[in-house]
């Protein structure tokens, strides 16, 4: 077992089990094109039949032709105007939404798997085998319907097949400069995108290169998409706004200019030539270092209006335009200049004017990524553009893979979150799947780091992050345990200890990751002045211009982002929610350091100072964090043994990270403030044997800095 299957193993039940099940006698496509989902369903249903029950079932396509065997069943798969047409009786299905099916089984056993339309048919087909390979029966009249049509995955590939944030290996998609030629394992990859409903796929990097329209390459995107096609999923691209420049040699990009319009509607039929079907394009400009409109003197609608023009020439994609627009340069005599501010300034004056083939897509907090952060207000003011919300299954900020952290329940403090817009109720997911505003195109995206490891994800447990967001965008509203063990019995094994197992250890991962690198909304206390963004650096997030900064000084700590004495942003929020953030007593704990800046002593609702909360959560966490590998060593035998060997190191690994973690925080938050530990543990260390204290041989002692990066800030070399 490598992974390479993710969660579509189709491991065979036992006998017992699959005895239960009838025979099945042929599966009915109702669909001769190879390409078409419908055939990829009936193709996948044959293939899980195969290894779930150890049934072989021929594909056939008339259904008129099948005669009923007493003790066999068909599985019919299409369609539902497919199924009318041929006769059957449709009128007990209720209305579809895009992408939705019916799914259902008769008193004979009979299978009918019908879609809204023939991804929807693919997608139920996949229920029917998740469903199967837990062991379960095929449900009688159960339809299923997506919460929001765009359910998108953002690769961050380069063209030279290195990924930006990536930490499993080379792209998939690209290489040298050029799409790879062989293709495999985007197809792969597009079974198990669309297993869990995601229909879309950006491609290439926000930060992008003009040469993805190079001819080569504009055919090499088309064999992307070729490859992705019978799966249902559609792809597009992320474009350099300065791509007329530095391609065509034109001496602006400015979106007004003749020239520049008419070379990307140039670029854009000639993409459509290759890619009929293109979503459409994500641009990310005026953001860090990107040009953009603004760089021409133009506005962020006139930049995005642009590329609606172009693209609605030519089909029915979008320009998904990226609200990761920040220019708010901090230094101490201009801390009120705040990052977080910066999406609503730039955004909410532009809600009327964007075209209206385009959309918004919002990071689901206001600075990026954090193991914390308050919903982004954005999502309160866009009332005609519609929104996509930006997740990261990229663990970017929160152990990039080699910690274990299942991010559903961070998704739902999000996606439940009641922005009370206008005094209504408006939680996030309602906004999202365009119920809030009446929008017809809106929903999810998510950063996706897949590389060429056999694992994907560089992790066997991360991969449930990929299954639970196609999970989420689908049903929004799931519930974290129950997507867990689902994962877990069609990863691994049904078996109950394994499933309590990973179950728990998933549970408990993101509240003991941010217990040892960030809490009460200080975001995750990495390094981030340097690009790494991994391991802590307290000491890195203050007074550096792009900073998400944390105000720590020796008598306080917290960034005041209220309106009476700080940055203001606690009023980007509707009244109700701005209320309850602008003071210290209505603020959760969890986010009190996100919106004031206050003493260490300060009380929390619980009863405790600040200080001493940082300190405790800092040993619960890193002490919750070395349960992880015993319980997961309990699984020996199990399961198999190459998986069970895999994810043993990467926890034992996190035990022993956690623990740099915990005293590098706590060290330098005592340093500063020179409070004590109410338990003695911070700065002293008796079990610990220091390599320095050691009769060295070859080695010499050297200071470390920052100091807290070592215990007793040495180190040898
Ligand atoms: C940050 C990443 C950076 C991305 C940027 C973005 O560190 O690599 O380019 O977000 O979202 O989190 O554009």
């Amino acid at each position: 077992e490598n992974g390479i299957d993710g969660w579509l193993r189709y491991a065979s039940l036992s006998s017992k089990l699959a005895s239960q099940f009838k025979q099945y006698r042929s599966i009915i496509a109702l669909s001769k094109d190879e390409s078409s989902p419908v055939f990829t369903a009936a193709k996948e249903v044959q293939k899980g039949l195969n290894g779930i029950l150890k049934q072989e079932v021929k594909i056939g396509h008339d259904l008129a032709s099948k005669s009923q065997a007493e003790d066999t069943a068909t599985i019919v798969i299409g369609t539902i105007s497919a199924f009318s047409q041929a006769g059957k009786d449709v009128s007990n299905i209720p209305p579809l939404k895009e992408d939705g099916f019916w799914l259902n089984k008769d008193g004979n056993e009979n299978v009918q798997i019908l879609g809204q339309n023939e991804r929807g048919a693919l997608y139920g087909a996949f229920e029917f085998l998740m469903l199967l390979a837990q062991g379960k029966p095929c449900p009688s009249g159960h339809i299923s319907n997506p919460s929001a049509p765009i359910r998108w995955v953002n690769q961050w590939d380069n063209l030279d097949g290195s990924i930006e944030r990536g930490y499993a290996g080379p792209s998939i998609f690209f290489k040298d400069m050029v799409v790879r030629e062989d293709l495999t394992r985007v197809s792969q990859y597009a079974r198990l995108m669309a297993s869990v409903g995601l229909n879309g796929i950006i491609v290439n990097n926000v930060n992008s290169h003009h040469e993805l329209f190079s001819l080569k390459n504009l055919e090499g995107l088309g064999r992307i998409a070729n490859a992705m096609r019978p799966w249902g999923v559609r792809i597009g691209v992320a474009l350099f706004f300065d791509t007329p420049k530095t391609l065509a040699g034109l001496p602006t990009s400015d979106p007004l200019d003749p020239d520049v319009i008419a070379f990307w509607d140039r670029i854009t039929a000639e993409l459509h030539q290759h890619v009929p079907d293109l979503i459409g394009y994500l641009i990310k400009a005026n953001s860090e270092g990107q040009p953009g409109p603004l760089t021409y003197g133009r506005t962020l609608a006139e930049g995005a209006n642009l590329f609606a023009a172009a693209l609605k020439r030519y089909g029915d994609g979008v320009v998904v335009y990226r609200a990761f627009v920040y220019n708010h340069h901090l230094d101490e005599s201009n801390w009120k200049n705040d990052r977080a501010n910066a999406a609503v300034e730039f955004f909410k004056d532009m809600d009327t004017l964007f075209a209206d083939n385009v959309l918004v897509q919002i990071k689901y907090g206001p600075i990026d990524f954090q193991v914390r952060e308050p919903t982004s207000p954005l999502f309160a003011h866009l009332r005609k553009t519609p929104a996509i919300i930006e997740f990261q299954v990229a663990q970017e900020y929160l152990g990039q893979q080699s910690h274990v952290c299942y991010l559903p329940p961070l998704w739902k403090t999000i996606l439940d979150f009641d922005l009370r817009i206008d005094g209504e109720s408006s939680p996030v997911h309602k906004i999202l799947s365009g119920e809030r505003f009446g929008w017809k195109q809106s929903g999810y995206a998510s950063v996706v780091n897949v590389g060429s490891d056999s694992t994907w994800l560089g992790s066997h447990l991360a991969m449930s992050n990929l299954y639970a967001y196609g999970r989420y965008a689908w049903a929004p509203t799931s519930d974290a345990e129950d997507v867990i063990r689902d994962w877990t019995r069609l990863t691994f094994t049904s078996n109950p200890t394994v499933v309590d197992t990973v179950t728990s250890i998933s549970m408990e991962s993101w509240p003991t990751y941010e217990n040892y690198s960030g809490n009460l909304g200080i975001q995750t206390l990495c390094e981030i002045t340097k690009t790494c963004h991994y391991g802590p650096r307290p000491d890195s997030m203050d007074g550096n211009g792009w900073g998400q900064w944390t105000r720590a000084d020796a008598h306080g700590i917290g960034m005041d982002r209220t309106v009476a004495t700080g940055t203001g942003y606690a009023g980007q929020y509707p009244t109700e929610v701005a209320k309850m953030y602008e003071k210290i007593e209505t603020t959760p704990d969890e986010l009190l350091l996100w919106f004031h800046h206050v003493p260490y002593t300060q009380r929390l609702k619980s009863g405790k100072t600040v200080i001493q909360h940082f300190y405790d959560a800092h040993y619960e966490g890193a002490a919750n964090a070395q349960t992880f590998a015993p319980r997961w060593e309990a699984l020996r035998g199990l399961i198999d043994d190459a998986r069970f060997k895999h994810v043993l190191f990467r926890l034992k690994y996190q035990a022993g990270h956690s623990l740099v973690w915990r005293d590098s925080v706590n060290n330098f938050y005592m340093d500063k403030c020179g409070i004590a530990d109410e338990h003695g543990r911070v700065g002293h260390y008796p079990y610990r044997i220091e390599a320095e204290s050691m009769d060295l041989t070859g080695y010499n002692v050297v200071p470390i800095t920052p100091f807290e990066a070592a215990s007793g800030g040495k180190a040898i070399i």
